[in-house]
């Protein structure tokens, strides 16, 4: 018999998008004498013809099949019972383990029947081994063995197989969430200690969209939390278990503290889990509850005695408190409850607006051009501006600095918000508000619930934006093919206004030489030259901070300027987002940069040419019909890595793709032939994306809102 062999065994449920990388991080470890027991726990068929596949092409796979979904708790018991190794391991079939992970855990074992390994929480689909400090010390917990339960989860689990058997452990199998407990205590009460590795490492997925695809412990249900209750009910009644009582107590207090209170801050919820609440926390022992906080002592305290109305009293009391004690911890915070607290409570203004466009660091976009629109035809509104310092506009609007108090008053105090990104998630919306949200581009790259990884600095990013999107009540649409993408990427599913954006009306209205003109004087730009505007968007993963992007400019300013200088100038337009400054020192005459500049409408209206990546820029300058090039140096990487497009980049754009500054430049100086080359592309691309932009967009939007003014 095979006495070093390791049994890797993995519960699968609908996890084909996850489960090809799992098995693949098996496949790579330094450690070969594995199997890999895969238990389909009743998977849809295109998980099953994923699992057939992989266990076509590897032999160390043995597939077990279950005829429906019984949860995980059971299919690791069938697991155990198909293992042919004398060692098991956990595994979760959406996770991934580093090359040496199992060698370092056969090699630590020793005569222990068990070792744990480190968990590492990720939101990315790929990541290398971290050396923690390479001395690979075993740490041994023996007064703290329980700890190793603490997560309440076997995987990075390696066990004996002999030691399962002789002591009858098994996965709790009515339990969908917390089975794993149950056998984490059965086994911990059998060992005096356990040795842990933490450079043993498993890479735990945290699903980075916990709303169309959620894990199990990311439910946020009433049925999560009555798992734990019943399976601590269940351990905590049983005598066999009584060293691990404290621990358990424990653990059911930090549970109480950290889901259980964050579930019944909604009030309608209490009553589905009272009971079941009261009767657990009767169970711990006195003495345990005595560490509570005096809050939680008298919550408890009431939940015991099941006295439902004073428990409702105190639960929106300490609610408050709690939410208090938060906010005395920042300023922002202090201003985030003042204003879910207090300002939502006084009466609404049914004729202000509060607007913001690009989180407040411009006077642009279509923000602007409805407030334009406004300010002539609907004079009886009031607006409250928000910008991140105070500017010079047009109008009579307030102007409020973004998380200032009177920008969280004027917040809570306006009937309607117009926004063309996102608001703070923290912000309740009130009843009676409507938002209009116009966002800012037809999109090229993919969004929100269309992405899988997500590389940028937020790995909540797929949450927040879906609670921010919950409050708006109308979304601008440029174009029927954006009104696909929004209702499907942003599960949107209220009022789409499909009148063009009001953004483009300047375009539109204002294509004239004479308004070129105008705008090149009031730019300081000469008049006499060409200009080429160079905007690029920004890349996921080139950041300083959240919210702070980096750009290193690829275009060679000094061939541009040796063999366009005297024909042209260049305009340089970065994205908002990005934070360090572009050097263009040398360059005075010749290169411009417009970074800061308020509204880009007024840089597409002076520009002969564009020159972009993959921003949606393109889409909105090709209403001017004027010649746009692409300069996709990091195509591949944007594409397959970071984001993914909605569109053949090669076959339906209205220009070339360019690689190099080299080739820039020969598209500029030969761009009548460009322009010739792409006529009918471009012609096609026009009609798909700009056929809805008439100039009207502003006013159709308002009077859609607002109806139309007498
Ligand atoms: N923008 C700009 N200057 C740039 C890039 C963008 O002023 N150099 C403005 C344009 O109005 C553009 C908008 O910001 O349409 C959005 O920029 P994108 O580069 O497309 O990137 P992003 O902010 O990620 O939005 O559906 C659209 C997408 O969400 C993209």
């Amino acid at each position: 018999m095979d006495l070093n062999k390791v049994s890797i065994i993995i519960p699968v449920y609908n996890t084909e998008q996850f489960i090809e990388q799992c098995v693949l991080s098996i496949q790579k470890q330094t450690y070969k004498n594995t199997e890999i027991v895969l238990v389909d726990d009743g998977s849809d068929y295109s998980c099953k013809k994923v699992l057939d596949r992989l266990s076509e092409i590897n032999q160390h796979i043995v597939l077990v099949t279950l005829k429906q979904n019984y949860g995980p708790g059971f299919a690791r018991n069938k697991g155990i019972e198909h293992a042919s190794g004398n060692y098991i391991y956990f595994m979760d079939s959406d996770d991934y383990i580093p090359e040496q992970t199992i060698e370092m855990l056969m090699c630590e074992i020793k005569e222990f029947p068990m070792i744990r390994g480190r968990l590492n929480r990720t939101y990315l689909t790929s990541r290398d081994a971290i050396i923690i400090d390479g001395s690979n010390q075993v740490k041994m917990f023996t007064d703290r063995k329980f700890s190793i339960a603490r997560h309440s989860t076997a995987v990075n689990l390696l066990i004996r197989k002999d030691f399962i058997l002789q002591h009858n452990l098994h996965f709790d199998e009515n339990n969908r969430v917390y089975s794993d407990l149950s056998f984490l205590i059965q086994a911990l009460v059998e060992v005096d200690q356990v040795p842990y590795l933490k450079e043993a490492l498993y890479f735990k997925r945290l699903r980075n969209d916990p709303i169309t695809s959620p894990s199990l412990t990311q439910e946020e249900s009433a049925m999560r939390i009555l798992d734990y209750l019943s399976i601590y009910i269940a351990l905590r009644g049983d005598s066999s278990y009584e060293d691990a009582y404290e621990f358990l107590d424990n653990h059911l207090l930090n549970f109480y503290r950290a889901d259980i209170v964050m579930y019944l801050k909604n009030e309608n919820q209490i009553d589905l889990i009272f009971d079941a609440v009261s009767k657990t926390l009767a169970m711990v022992h006195p003495e345990v509850l005595r560490n509570t906080s005096i809050i939680a002592k008298r919550e408890i305290s009431a939940l015991i005695r099941g006295d439902l109305k004073k428990f409702k009293k105190l639960n929106r009391k300490h609610h408050f408190l709690r939410e208090a004690k938060w906010g005395a911890s920042s300023k922002r915070r202090f201003a985030y409850f003042v204003h879910n607290r207090i300002f939502s409570l006084l009466p609404l203004k049914k004729k202000q607006i509060f607007i913001e466009s690009f989180l407040g660091k411009s006077y642009s976009d279509s923000p602007k051009y409805i407030y334009e629109y406004m300010q002539e035809h609907y004079p009886e509104y009031e607006f409250v501006w928000c910008f991140d310092e105070k500017r010079e506009i047009p109008g009579n609007a307030k102007q409020v600095v973004r998380f200032s108090i009177p920008y969280f008053y004027h917040l809570a105090r306006s009937k309607y918000w117009i926004n063309n990104s996102r608001m703070p998630n923290l912000l309740n919306k009130r009843k009676g508000n409507v938002y209009l949200q116009t966002w800012h581009g037809t999109p090229l790259k993919r969004l929100v619930f269309d992405m899988d990884d997500v590389h940028s600095a937020n790995p909540k990013y797929k949450k927040h934006f879906y609670e921010q999107s919950r409050r708006w009540d109308y979304l601008s649409s440029p174009n029927g093919y954006s009104t696909d993408i929004f209702k499907r990427a942003f599960l949107f599913d209220k009022e789409m206004l499909e009148y063009g954006y009001p953004r483009n009306d300047l375009l539109v209205n204002n294509n004239t030489p004479a308004e070129v003109d105008t705008v090149k004087r009031k730019l300081g730009i000469p008049e006499d030259k060409k200009v080429v505007l160079y905007a690029p968007t920004w890349r996921d993963d080139e950041f300083f901070s959240r919210g702070k992007y980096k750009f290193t400019l690829q275009l060679d300013l000094d061939a541009l300027q040796q063999r366009l200088g005297d024909e042209y100038v260049v305009l340089l337009r970065t994205h908002y987002f990005i934070a360090n400054a572009l050097d263009i020192s040398g360059y005075e005459g010749f290169v411009y940069d417009f970074s800061s500049y308020d509204d880009i409408a007024e840089l597409y209206l002076v520009s002969d040419i564009l020159i972009t990546d993959y921003s949606s820029v393109f889409f909105d300058y090709a209403n001017l019909e004027r010649p746009i090039l692409f300069f996709t140096y990091d195509i591949e990487k944007y594409r397959d890595q970071l984001r993914g497009f909605y569109i053949d980049m090669e076959e339906e754009l209205p220009g070339p793709l360019l690689y190099t500054s080299d080739e820039v430049i020969d598209a500029i100086e030969n761009i009548d032939e460009v322009q010739e080359e792409y006529k009918e592309k471009y012609e096609e691309f026009y009609e798909r994306f700009c056929d809805w932009e008439d100039g009207q967009a502003s006013r159709k939007t308002v009077e859609h809102v607002f109806g139309k003014n007498k």
